[in-house]
């Protein structure tokens, strides 16, 4: 996109081309722009155009790259980065179809926060819920936490307002589980736009994944909206096993309480985060998704 908005069409030179490569008998590169970027351009006389430059990123969302054959190099997972320069990511799950995920939602959170990303949650599909019980368990949950939640429905258009009083002004992005309602809430905030949306084909009872990379669109001169593809599952980055409490943000008050400075609270005596779930501080809920994140970490020999 050129200053005034109007979208242009670049390609990518040598060096700037390519994130990863690695000959076997194919070759796999990754973009190395990506949504978000601000980049240097120039138009070749024959209209089209190049990128000579990516602009240092003031923040950028990633996750470990998917376990793909030929990929991985040595037992490493190579850094995907999802987007740059964000303002606040929209962290969308819905409360059914797919059923609600609160250890999904956790990860995200973690990559967000070591991206240094607001993150607000949004709990999409309520107008699949007969009994309110269970998400307003987990929106007081997050609440209390110090996230804020919102209850949507692109069907009975429930919250929709709300959301969209929020985007205004912010380069926003919409990041969660493929078929929670991504890109059908971007259509009901902005129909203009024109995303994409999945269907849910007869066959395999799978939403199809119609957004197939992230893209964005512009609402008005200072407000951007980027939409996603859909995962299946996160794993954040270069994070360690004495990082991780430091992203579940309700751990953190009590972390310098504990005995030991490299304390992964998880076995080690005089952990003050243990205590904190003993005495009711800390859920449960957030205490087992968070030993069950340390699990993956552990399972990595390079974080
Ligand atoms: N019942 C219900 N279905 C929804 C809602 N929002 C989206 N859907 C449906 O969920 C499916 C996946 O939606 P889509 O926007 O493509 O999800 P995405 O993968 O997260 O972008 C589609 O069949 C939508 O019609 C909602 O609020 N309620
Ligand atoms: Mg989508
Ligand atoms: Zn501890």
């Amino acid at each position: 996109m050129d200053d005034n908005g109007n979208e242009i069409r670049c390609v990518l030179r040598g060096k700037f081309k390519k994130q990863l490569e690695i000959k076997k008998d194919k070759l796999y590169t990754y973009d190395f722009a990506v949504v978000g970027d601000f980049v240097e351009f120039e138009i070749l006389p024959d209209g089209s155009g190049v990128i000579n430059h990516i602009n240092t990123r003031k923040n950028y969302l990633s996750r470990k790259a998917p376990r793909i054959k030929g990929l991985m190099h040595k037992g490493e997972r190579y850094e995907q980065i999802i987007a740059a320069n964000l303002d606040v990511l929209y962290l969308i799950s819905s409360a059914d179809k797919p059923k609600f995920n609160n250890r999904l939602i956790d990860r995200i959170l973690v990559a967000a926060g070591s991206a240094g990303i607001k993150t607000d949650i949004v709990i999409n599909k309520m107008d699949l819920v007969d009994n309110f019980d269970g998400v307003n368990f987990w929106k007081k949950l997050y609440e209390d936490i110090g996230y804020k939640v919102f209850l949507t429905s692109t069907i009975n258009r429930t919250g929709i307002g709300l959301v969209k009083s929020e985007l205004s002004g912010k380069v926003n992005i919409f990041w969660g589980q493929s078929g929670v309602g991504k890109s059908s809430l971007l259509n009901s905030l902005f129909p203009e736009l024109n995303f994409k949306v999945g269907e849910i084909s007869k066959a395999s009872k799978k939403g199809r994944h119609t957004t197939v990379t992230s893209v964005m669109k512009k609402v008005d001169s200072n407000t951007f909206i980027i939409d996603t593809p859909g995962i299946r599952e996160i794993e954040p980055f270069g994070i360690t096993k004495q990082d991780l409490g430091h992203y579940f943000i309700e751990f953190v008050p009590f972390i310098h309480n504990c005995k030991f400075n490299s304390c992964t609270h998880y076995h080690e005596p005089g952990c003050a985060v243990v205590q904190a779930v003993e005495e009711g501080k800390i859920t449960v809920e957030r205490y087992e998704s968070y030993l069950s994140l340390l699990t993956t970490i552990e399972d990595e020999p390079n974080y």
